[in-house]
């Protein structure tokens, strides 16, 4: 089996937010540790979406070229994600050489084939700037509630879905001239011919694995019937259409973008000289799409008619969006600036990038819209990691310096307490596995909490500072207490990056496997064990 897991290219005009890393690349992130973590083949991929409208916007507003609008902001997410522990096997962009050439000859393969359909429509275009207008650059009065400045293809007032042509006295965004109607050709995906294919794979092939949000939100679309769509575009900023006939065209947005993961693929798999139709193209493969829910017709009904098209890849096998992460209460939102920004959090809060990862963890819209409030960022903070997990560690790691000078004790006759212990840390690992089948890391995360709890409770039931006559009795205690310190280091390594690097620096050990959770001689007698670290500290205000 061989892993493909690609996260939603985020536009490089702005920089992540805590919605996109709730919706997305923590889920993302989480289930490609547990998969390397079990030992699979996985590539996990990422990059820069740098096409599309709302770029070439920034990029006039700000009077620079739509490059260096993407070229700023690919470098800024891309070190965000590094600081912030999401470890793509490769974060690439659309702008790059190697995906120009990619997404023009999966067009070109699809044309040549007799896929697309031509169609000639009018679109508004601005006679002093010679340019068509994207929807995005037609204002007017919204028929519906008369705003003055709708777009195109959207009211931010009402909200309605627009087309340009229902625009009152529609006026060019660039120049302010009323644009006239011209002729232009497109050529159309007619995934109307891809319905009965699309309603027997997801409809009847998915109906039990894909999360009901996501199965939901494809099946309205099938039974809205699939409509051609235009895949080219009147622009200059995007990848070219491959076509003579085509000039001063390029490919629509989304057209490109999904294909990036394909180009990421082969981008990675030249500069470390593998094959890269292993992540695409055989049988074995399993790709799976992380994305936000405004993303799923684009990765469960568009992308799948473009590779059923194309009839060389393989189709995902999940695409498990999260619904939306809100901000104390109100809607995340880039124009209002309203978020919280990844590189001002890792600037304001450093070394906290755990604290962060668990809270939009705990709290992710798996299901439903969640709420992030900084109460809630404190209080799980203080009241799980610190009291729970990192005081479970501190105070085993206090006792064994206190009793063995810091040496993992013998492990003696063990009680019936202390195979009550054993039989619950062993029943464990097959419940998270259950849980992250269904891609439930909230579930998962649950169970990572669960190992401290059994820690503290054991330290309770036994009491071994209480212990005076019986020193074999709390050697086995504290045995087994490193032991489920052990475990908690492993499984952070699915979670917390950063805790599970203090953990095995407090325990001095190599790195464990999945295939070690559960077990309770994971430590040997005499390994030194280090004083390291808190794990976590309170936050006061
Ligand atoms: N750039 C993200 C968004 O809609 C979009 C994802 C592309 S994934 C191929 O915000
Ligand atoms: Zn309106």
């Amino acid at each position: 089996m061989v892993y493909t897991i690609t996260a939603a290219l985020p536009y490089a005009n702005g920089p992540i937010h805590i919605g996109h890393l709730a919706g997305v690349y923590v889920p993302a992130d989480i289930y490609s540790r547990y998969l390397k973590l079990k030992g699979k083949k996985v590539l996990f991929l990422c990059g820069s979406d740098e096409h599309g409208v709302p770029i070439t916007i920034r990029a006039k507003k700000e009077n620079k070229t739509p490059q260096q609008i993407v070229d700023y902001y690919h470098e800024m997410n891309k070190k965000s994600f590094e600081d912030f522990g999401i470890q793509f096997d490769i974060f690439s962009r659309t702008s790059s050489k190697i995906h120009y050439e990619t997404a023009s000859e999966f067009f070109k393969y699809l044309y040549d084939k007799g896929i697309f359909e031509i169609h000639i429509s009018e679109q508004y275009y601005d006679e002093k700037e010679k340019t068509f207008l994207a929807d995005r650059y037609i204002i007017g009065t919204c028929p519906k509630c008369k705003y003055e400045n709708a777009y195109g293809d959207q009211c931010e007032k009402c909200g309605s879905t627009l087309s340009p042509s229902e625009l009152k006295n529609p006026k060019s965004a660039i120049s302010g001239e009323k644009p006239i109607l011209k002729k232009t050709k497109h050529w159309y995906l007619p995934l109307n011919k891809y319905q009965k294919q699309l309603e027997q794979w997801i409809l009847k092939d998915h109906k039990d694995d894909w999360k009901t949000n996501v199965y939901g939100q494809c099946k309205s679309w099938l039974d809205d019937g699939l409509k051609p769509r235009a895949v080219t575009r009147d622009l200059n900023w995007g990848v070219p259409v491959p076509l003579e006939e085509a000039k001063d065209k390029v490919l629509y947005v989304w057209f490109d973008a999904p294909i990036g993961y394909i180009s990421a693929t082969k981008e990675w798999a030249k500069k470390n000289d593998k094959d890269w139709k292993q992540f695409w193209q055989k049988d074995k493969t399993k790709l799976i799409h992380f994305v936000g829910k405004d993303n799923i017709v684009f990765h469960c009904i568009i992308f799948p008619a473009m590779l059923m098209a194309h009839g060389d890849y393989v189709l995902p096998e999940n695409v498990p969006a999260n619904e939306f992460m809100n901000l104390e209460g109100q809607k995340i939102s880039t124009s209002r600036d309203w978020a919280v920004w990844l590189p001002d959090f890792l600037k304001d809060y450093p070394n906290k990038q755990d604290v962060l990862r668990y809270v939009l963890c705990a709290n992710a819209p798996e299901t439903k819209d969640s709420d992030f409030t900084w109460a809630d960022f404190k209080t799980r903070n203080n009241s799980e990691l610190v009291a729970i997990v990192g005081n479970f560690v501190n105070r085993v790691i206090v006792l064994i310096h206190k009793y063995y000078d810091g040496l993992v004790p013998k492990k003696n006759e063990l009680k019936e307490i202390d195979n009550h212990v054993i039989n619950e840390l062993e029943s464990i690992p097959k419940k998270l596995e259950l849980a992250f089948d269904k891609y439930k890391f909230r579930e998962g995360l649950s169970y990572w909490l669960e190992i401290a709890r059994i820690g503290n409770k054991y330290l309770a039931d036994t009491e071994p500072w209480k212990i005076k006559d019986d020193d074999k009795r709390v050697q086995t205690i504290m045995n087994i207490a490193l032991q489920i310190v052990a475990n908690l280091y492993i499984v952070s390594k699915i979670f917390m990056p950063l805790t599970s690097d203090k953990l095995k620096a407090i325990l001095n050990i190599q790195n464990l496997k999945w295939q070690n959770f559960g077990s309770i001689d994971l430590l040997k007698e005499g390994n030194k064990i280090n004083k390291g670290d808190l794990l976590f500290e309170k936050i006061e205000k």
